[in-house]
C-alpha cells in the first residue's frame, strides 16, 4: 500500500517532463505570432506529414494593446485577462486549431503568462485584445478579477518598485519584471485563477505550457500551481496524462537564481545550449580564452555545464534572443546568417541531448545603433487594420507575407526527421579532425558530417549504417526513388566517402535509413 503510494506520488511528479508526443516524435516548433487558423491548416498539411511532434504557440490571453511603439510583439506579454482572445484569433478558433492539430497528432503547447499582468502607470481604460477594462493606478483587472490584493508590491523592497540587482532573489521574485504588474503568487485566489486558465486550456486539449518568466516566481508558489492542474483531456491523451511543463529560467550562470531550483517542477529553457552552440558555430572566443571549435563538442551536453538532459528544453534561438531580447548575447544564431544557422539546428537535432525545438520567425526591417536593433519591437506581418497577415505558401513550399518558415527548409525539416529516427539510438563513430570537421552516427539508422574548416573535407568514415546507397537529406532528399541531393554509398563494412568543399552551400551532409535508395 505504502509503496503504491510512493509510486503514485513519483508517477504524479515526473509525467510533467514527458513531452507528451506522439509515438515517435521527438520535436516542436514555436509558431511564433502565428494565427490559429494558419496553425490549423500547417498542423494538417505540413507538421503531421513530416514528423513534427508539436507547436510552442504565442499567448492566447487577452492582452493590452499597445499604441507605442504601434502593436510590438511584446504586448502579448501584457495580461489583461485570461479571456481566449488575442491577435491570433478568438476562442472557437484557438478550439478548431487544438482539435484539429491533435487529430492529426501534432500537439499545442501553450505560452502561459501568468508571473504579471499589464505594465504599470498604463492608467483606466478598455484597449484590450477583448475590450475588457483595467485601471492600472487602482491595480483592476475587473475581466478576472484581480484588484490591489492580488499585486505584489508590498512586499518589493527596491526604490522603484523593479527588479534592479539580478543578484537578489527576492528582488527578482517580488518585484516588477521592466514595469510589469507583479501577481502575489503565495495567496490561494491568484493561484486559484491562474490554474482555472491553465485548465480551460488543458479541457480543449492542449499538452502542456511554456512558463514565461518563471525565473520571477517562487519555486514553490509555482509548484503549488502546477499542482492544481487537470490530467490531459482524454479524447487524444492517455488517463492521468500529466501536462508537460517547460519553464522559461534564463540561467547564464552569475546570477542569484539558478535553474536547477526548479528541476523539481518541470523542464526548463536551457539558454546555455544557444550561446555556446553559437559561439563554436561562429569559432568565437570560448571560456577558457582560446577559439571554439567543433571538435570540442565531443561532449557536447552535461559536461559544458548544460542542465541534466531530461530536465532541458533546448533551441538555438528563441522569439526574444533572436532580436537582443532575454538572454544569449551576440554569439546567438539565427535565420539572418543562414548557412551558420542551418549547421546549428542540424547538430542540435542530430545530437541526442536534450528535448528540441524549433525556432519560426517573422522577418522585419533591422536598424543597427550602437549595435542595437532599434526596430526589436516591431510585431508580425500585419494589414492596415492591424490585424496579423495569414501565412501564405509559395509554390515552392516557402512562406510569403513576411513569414520565414524556418521550419520549412529543407535542411531542417529532413533533421526533424532524422532526431525522429534516431530517437532511441545512442550517438555511436564519433570523428573530428582536431578542428571544425566532425562526424558522428546514431546507432545504425543515421551518420551526419560536417566541414566548419576553411579548408575542403575528403574521407572515408565509419557510418554505423547497413551497406547501400544513401541520399543526402541536406542538399537535397529522397523523392519516390530518385534522390535531388548528393548520393551516399556505404560499403559492406560501414565505410563512406564524404566530400564537402568549405564552399558548400551547407558544408554538412546528413544520411539515414529512410533515405535508403
Ligand atoms: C519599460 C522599462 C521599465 C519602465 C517601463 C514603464 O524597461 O523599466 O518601468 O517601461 O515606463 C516591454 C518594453 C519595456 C517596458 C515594458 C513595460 O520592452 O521597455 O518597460 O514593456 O511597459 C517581452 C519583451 C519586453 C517587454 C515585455 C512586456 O521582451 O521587452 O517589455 O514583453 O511587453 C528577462 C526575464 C525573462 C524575459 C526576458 C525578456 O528573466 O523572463 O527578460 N523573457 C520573457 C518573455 C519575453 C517577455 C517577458 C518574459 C515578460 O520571453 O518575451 O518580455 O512577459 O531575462
Ligand atoms: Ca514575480
Amino acid at each position: 500500500m505504502e509503496m503504491l503510494l510512493i509510486l503514485a506520488v513519483i508517477g504524479v511528479c515526473t509525467a510533467q517532463f514527458s513531452p507528451n508526443l506522439g509515438f515517435g516524435k521527438t520535436s516542436i516548433v514555436h509558431l511564433f505570432e502565428w494565427r490559429w487558423e494558419d496553425i490549423a491548416a500547417e498542423c494538417e498539411r505540413y507538421l503531421a506529414p513530416n514528423g513534427f511532434g508539436g507547436v510552442q504557440v504565442s499567448p492566447p490571453n487577452e492582452n493590452k494593446i499597445i499604441t507605442n511603439p504601434s502593436r510590438p510583439w511584446w504586448e502579448r506579454y501584457q495580461p489583461i485577462s485570461y479571456k481566449i482572445c488575442s491577435r491570433s484569433g478568438d476562442e472557437q478558433q484557438f478550439r478548431d486549431m487544438v482539435t484539429r492539430c491533435n487529430n492529426v497528432g501534432v500537439h499545442i503547447y501553450v505560452d502561459a503568462v501568468i508571473n504579471h499582468m499589464c505594465g504599470e502607470g498604463l492608467g483606466k481604460g478598455n484597449l484590450s485584445t477583448c475590450g475588457s477594462s483595467y485601471d492600472t493606478d487602482e491595480k483592476s483587472f475587473p475581466a478576472v478579477p484581480y484588484s490591489y490584493l492580488d499585486f505584489n508590491d508590498k512586499k518589493c523592497t527596491t526604490q522603484s518598485g523593479n527588479i534592479e540587482n539580478y543578484s537578489d532573489a527576492h528582488q527578482v521574485r517580488d518585484c516588477r519584471l521592466v514595469s510589469l504588474m507583479d501577481l502575489a503568487l503565495e495567496k490561494e485566489y491568484v493561484r486559484g485563477k491562474i490554474a482555472d486558465y491553465l485548465n480551460e486550456l488543458i479541457d480543449i486539449g492542449v499538452a502542456g505550457f511554456r512558463i514565461d518568466a518563471a525565473k520571477h516566481m517562487w519555486p514553490g508558489d509555482l509548484l503549488a500551481i502546477i499542482r492544481k492542474l487537470n490530467n490531459l483531456n482524454t479524447s487524444w491523451f492517455p488517463n492521468g496524462t500529466r501536462p508537460l511543463i517547460f519553464q522559461e529560467v534564463i540561467d547564464l550562470g552569475g546570477e542569484g537564481i539558478s535553474a536547477s531550483e526548479y528541476y523539481g517542477i518541470g523542464r526548463i529553457t536551457e539558454f546555455k545550449y544557444g550561446a555556446k552552440l553559437g559561439k563554436v558555430i561562429r569559432k568565437w572566443e570560448g571560456s577558457y580564452g582560446s577559439r571554439e571549435k567543433m571538435a570540442y563538442l565531443k561532449n557536447w551536453g552535461e559536461s559544458w555545464g548544460l542542465m541534466p538532459s531530461d530536465r532541458a528544453l533546448v533551441f538555438v534561438d528563441n522569439h526574444d534572443n533572436q532580436r537582443g531580447h532575454g538572454g544569449g548575447g551576440s554569439s546567438i544564431l539565427t535565420f539572418w546568417e543562414s548557412r551558420l544557422y542551418k549547421m546549428a539546428v542540424g547538430f542540435m537535432l542530430a545530437h541526442p541531448y536534450g528535448f528540441t525545438r524549433v525556432m519560426s520567425s517573422f522577418r522585419w526591417t533591422r536598424i543597427f545603433e550602437n549595435g542595437k536593433d532599434k526596430n526589436d519591437w516591431v510585431g508580425p506581418p500585419s494589414y492596415l487594420n492591424e490585424s496579423t497577415m495569414a501565412v501564405t505558401i509559395n509554390e515552392d513550399s516557402t512562406c510569403g507575407n513576411g513569414w520565414v518558415c524556418e521550419h520549412r527548409w529543407r535542411q531542417i525539416k529532413n533533421m526533424v526527421i532524422f532526431r525522429n529516427l534516431a530517437r532511441d539510438q545512442p550517438l555511436l563513430n564519433w570523428w573530428d579532425n582536431g578542428e571544425n570537421q566532425v562526424a558522428f552516427g546514431r546507432g545504425s539508422v543515421g551518420f551526419i558530417v560536417f566541414n566548419n574548416d576553411d579548408w575542403s573535407f575528403h574521407k572515408s568514415l565509419q557510418t554505423g549504417l547497413p551497406a547501400g546507397i544513401y541520399c543526402d537529406v541536406i542538399s537535397g532528399q529522397k523523392e519516390g526513388n530518385t534522390c535531388t541531393g548528393e548520393r551516399i554509398e556505404v560499403n559492406g563494412d560501414g565505410f563512406a566517402q564524404f566530400s564537402i568543399k568549405s564552399s558548400d552551400e551547407d558544408p554538412f551532409v546528413a544520411i539515414h535509413i529512410n533515405a535508403k535508395l
